[in-house]
């Protein structure tokens, strides 16, 4: 088989967020997130990590961004912390904070880096949070009028713009469970409601890319849509994956791609579902340019005796990387972004995450021979490229992460980097797959 090769013009790039990376918690007039308010409760994350410091890439950038051109990366996604241009969320912005972006996308430019931009990677301003947070209607009319901001300060620069990333994960997982900030146990309803919340901001954040975006910016979401592979990629399990995908992604794709909550969510959601008004619907459903897929793994499914899709639990010892959650399943490469195709007509995806966490070790030369995540990582490149020889329209991939950084819940103690990060002394050193990646993303094949 020849060497696959990628279409010209396909972004290669990489992929942090600001609230693992950046540190300076408390510097410059910065706000509090929930985040750095629930990593003060004991017992909370791992070893009791907190954000205060993490890289502290807001005092590293430049040697960042040097090492990133050393690379060969060209495309870098990154996140803006909202609470570090409006400190209470809602309220005066905070000039140091703004300053801050404006150097850090000017040194990104100087080093031939372009960048594509979060608005939100889950550090919601905790005086928001404390008016209500992801439950109130006022928080995104306040993402908006932070979204106005930003597109308006560095949209003359920035051409990409991502609005939300991951909407389950600070909405459901968030508001349904006491793991996540803000550490509370809804009720059902409230989680309906937190999910259709961060819809909107969702809504606000692509208007204020039309109303301020230069000239050809873009903009989409990112989601981490549940994927199901077919057990065999024959016609009826195939269509049960199609049925999967809907069903398994009822809250998110339905609103965004056809402007309704579906039958499914009716069904499920009952007497509990989100109230919602006459417009919402309209700003929620504004078209994209494109749209955002992070995948890491998926679930396999077969049709059921009755046509049915039938989701198949894991046996217990099915391979992961060191994270119980992320099951190696390479396919969901190629199903996530063909459904998405296929289900819902999107015409443009980029992979917007991929990557594996493990407990990596230097060795005694101080290699970090990461086989494991550069062999996963081929795989799911593997299966891009067969989606895309099948015509699927993915446009771009990007890896999670450049560096090892606050891994949430974990804490530093799963690093999910192509970069190891020496916490003690701040020193990053490529590891084997930032080697390898370097040099697919020189030579556009899977080498
Ligand atoms: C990404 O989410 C995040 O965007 C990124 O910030 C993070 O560093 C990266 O993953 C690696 O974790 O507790 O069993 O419900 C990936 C999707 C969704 C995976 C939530 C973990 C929780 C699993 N994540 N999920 S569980």
């Amino acid at each position: 088989m020849p060497t696959p090769t990628f279409p010209a013009h396909f972004t290669w790039g990489v992929a942090t967020a600001a609230p693992q990376i950046e540190g300076a918690a408390f510097l410059d007039g910065k706000g509090e997130s929930v985040w750095d308010r629930f990593a003060r409760v004991p017992g909370k994350i791992h070893g009791d990590a907190n954000l205060d410091v993490t890289c502290d890439h807001y005092h590293r950038y430049a040697s960042d961004f040097a090492l990133m051109q050393e690379l060969g990366v060209k495309n870098y996604r990154l996140s803006l912390a909202w609470p570090r241009v409006i400190p209470d969320g809602a309220g005066t912005p905070n000039p140091a904070g703004l300053a801050f972006y404006d150097r850090l996308i000017d040194a990104m430019l100087a080093h031939d880096i372009q960048p594509w931009v979060t608005m939100f990677h889950w550090d919601l301003p905790q005086a928001l949070e404390d008016q209500g947070g992801w439950r109130v209607r006022s928080t995104a009319a306040a993402f908006g009028r932070y979204a106005d901001l930003i597109v308006s300060t560095y949209g003359d620069r920035v051409k990409n713009w991502i609005t939300l990333n991951e909407m389950r994960c600070f909405t459901v997982l968030a508001y349904g469970d006491v793991i996540r900030p803000p550490g509370i146990i809804e009720s059902d309803q409230i989680v309906h409601q937190t999910y259709h919340t961060a819809l909107l901001a969702h809504g606000e954040g692509v208007r204020a890319v039309r109303e301020h975006g230069a000239p050809g910016a873009r903009v989409g979401l990112t989601d981490d849509a549940v994927i199901p592979v077919p057990i065999m990629e024959t016609a009826p399990h195939i269509a049960a994956a199609e049925q999967a995908f809907r069903e398994l992604n009822y809250r998110s794709i339905d609103p965004v791609f056809r402007g309704e909550y579906g039958a499914l969510y009716q069904q499920i959601a009952g007497d509990h579902g989100a109230e919602t008004e006459a417009d919402d619907f309209a700003l929620i459903s504004q078209p994209t340019d494109f749209f955002g897929l992070n995948i890491y793994t998926g679930v396999y499914v077969r049709a059921g005796e009755d046509g049915r899709p039938e989701t198949l639990p894991f046996p217990p010892s099915y391979p992961t990387a060191d994270a119980p959650w992320l099951r190696l399943l390479p396919q969901a490469m190629y199903w996530g972004p063909r459904l998405m195709q296929s289900v819902y007509g999107v015409k443009q995806i980029y992979i917007t995450e991929n990557g594996a966490g493990y407990d990596d070790v230097p060795t005694a030369n101080g290699e970090i021979l990461d086989l494991h995540r550069r062999q996963y990582v081929r795989q799911c490149l593997g299966e891009l490229h067969r989606a895309i020889a099948d015509g699927v329209p993915v446009d771009g991939y990007f890896c999670w992460s450049f560096m090892d950084n606050f891994e949430w819940l974990e804490g530093f103690s799963k690093r999910f980097g192509i970069c190891y990060t020496d916490y003690a002394t701040q020193r990053r050193t490529p590891k084997l797959s930032a080697q390898w990646y370097a040099e697919v993303m020189r030579t556009n094949t899977l080498v």
